[in-house]
């Protein structure tokens, strides 16, 4: 497995510097991951609120009391849990700084966020073959996060778009805050749906079935606010056995069962890894796409714009220019000549205001990129039913390309060339596709994988 993670991770990484790498840096799009990103092995990030029993499912992972767990919030630290030969404790500085490891980019979310942060290595066979990501309580950071001290959200978001796995755990006690974790997951991310699992954890704490019944209903009500998608995420409802728990009501066999599944789902995630780093890439890659496209119609607006003002300025300082000739010749040197320096004057004065003008147009085609995506993309937007992704990607890609004009402007760039796109189009239409084909083709040769 771990040769088929570093063999893709090497075919992405390459695919990247031919094909995508270029045009990114061309038109100033936003970072990629980077190499340690894309081969930095499968990770499972654990949220949702404190004492729902994240690390007590951790530990019961590991089969060692490694993460401190407890009813109060025990815990306020990101903590990454890592196979080593020896156990050891690394802090967030130390984290970030070590170009062996893929975290180099959390140090952007503060230096307060890398105070709790950690990461634990062990020899545990378990983390091997993942990573996990223990997190603390999400709940308490509904409001502002005045009280944390570090942006919690931001730490968050950085490790759910880089992981696997998201399982995002409940309680029974307050399955109505659901809505405030998942939305502070899916907000700013949108893209994370296809990684969650939902855990509803502590069934042996039910007092009767209509008790649970009444739970689940609230967790998947809020769930369904959240959440547009019409596929609801996979919802676990487990336990893990704890000493001193009062006798359960309900039989647990059942919950039990789901939590070895729910085990299995986190053994899979290598082999969602290799999905990922594929999926991750067409993403980026019909991001960049929809980018360069939109500031190239746009630019392309603007240029033949200024390009007609300069025509139309040319012609006029010719005429004036052929006029003034022709009175020197034919009728007063004087009258020539001033003929002649009206009309340098006129474009002169004329270049000035073309490039306000502009100036102008452009600040306007800025203000319709809506409309300029709409005539770009109209046939896909028509035919076929991509509409609401397209939308959906739109709306990531336009700050984008706001930020870029705003700070380069649309001259400042430089023009797109059909050869780039088609480049593009070849990486994202075929290679990664194929890529993907050969890899299950691989995975279906070791079914233990699964
Ligand atoms: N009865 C019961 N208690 C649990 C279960 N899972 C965790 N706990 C207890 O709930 C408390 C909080 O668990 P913890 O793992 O620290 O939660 P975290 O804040 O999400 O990491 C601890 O006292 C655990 O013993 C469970 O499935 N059933
Ligand atoms: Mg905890």
């Amino acid at each position: 497995m771990k040769d088929l993670l570093e063999e893709t991770a090497k075919s992405v990484q390459e695919l990247y510097r031919t094909s995508i790498d270029p045009l990114a840096r061309k038109f100033a799009f936003e970072k990629r991951p980077v190499d340690g990103e894309i081969s930095g092995g499968p990770l499972v990030l654990f949220v949702g609120n404190h004492s729902s029993g994240k690390s007590t499912f951790i530990n019961y992972l590991l089969g060692e009391a490694i993460q401190r767990t407890g009813m109060a919030p025990t815990d306020d630290c990101f903590t990454i849990i890592r196979h080593g030969r020896h156990p050891e404790v690394k802090d967030g500085r130390a984290i970030v700084s070590n170009p062996e490891l893929p975290f180099g980019g959390a140090a952007h979310i503060g230096p307060e966020f890398l105070s709790h942060f950690r990461m634990r290595l062990l020899p545990n066979e378990f983390l091997r073959d993942v990573t996990i990501v223990d997190t603390p309580g999400m709940i308490d950071a509904a409001g502002p996060d005045t009280t944390r001290g570090y942006d919690f959200s931001a730490g968050v978001r950085w490790f759910a778009e880089r992981a696997d796995l998201v399982l995002v755990f409940f309680d029974p006690e307050r399955p109505g805050t659901t809505a405030e974790t998942m939305t502070e997951l899916t907000d700013s991310l949108g893209r994370i749906d296809h990684k969650l699992l939902v855990v509803m954890n502590k069934m042996d704490q039910f007092r009767s079935l209509r008790d649970f019944a009444r739970c689940y209903g609230t967790l998947c009500w809020n769930l369904g606010k959240v959440i547009a998608k019409k596929d609801m995420p996979q919802i676990f409802t487990t336990f893990i056995p704890v000493k001193g728990a009062a006798e359960s009501a309900l039989s647990l066999t059942d919950f039990a069962q789901a939590r070895e599944e729910l085990v299995q789902e986190i053994k899979r995630a290598p082999v969602r890894r290799l999905d990922n780093i594929l999926t991750q890439a067409g993403i980026y890659g019909r991001r960049l796409k929809m980018y360069v496209r939109i500031i190239h119609e746009t630019r392309k607006n603007l240029t033949r714009f200024r390009n007609r003002l300069y025509a139309l300025l040319v012609l006029i300082l010719a005429a004036f220019l052929g006029a003034g000739g022709y009175l020197m010749a034919e009728e007063s040197w004087m009258a020539g000549a001033i003929t002649a320096v009206v009309g340098v004057g006129l474009a002169v004065g004329g270049y000035f205001g073309a490039r306000e003008l502009v100036r102008k147009l452009e600040k306007t085609l800025m203000g319709n990129l809506d409309s300029i995506f709409e005539k770009v993309y109209k046939r896909d937007l028509v035919v076929g039913n991509r509409e609401d992704d397209l939308i959906l990607l739109w709306k990531e890609v336009k700050p984008a390309v706001t930020w870029t004009v705003d700070n380069l402007g649309l001259l400042g760039l430089l023009r797109l060339r059909g050869s780039e796109l088609a480049r593009l189009d070849e990486c994202l239409d075929k290679q990664l596709p194929e890529l993907r084909a050969k890899l299950h083709r691989k995975l279906e040769s070791k079914p233990t994988l699964y």
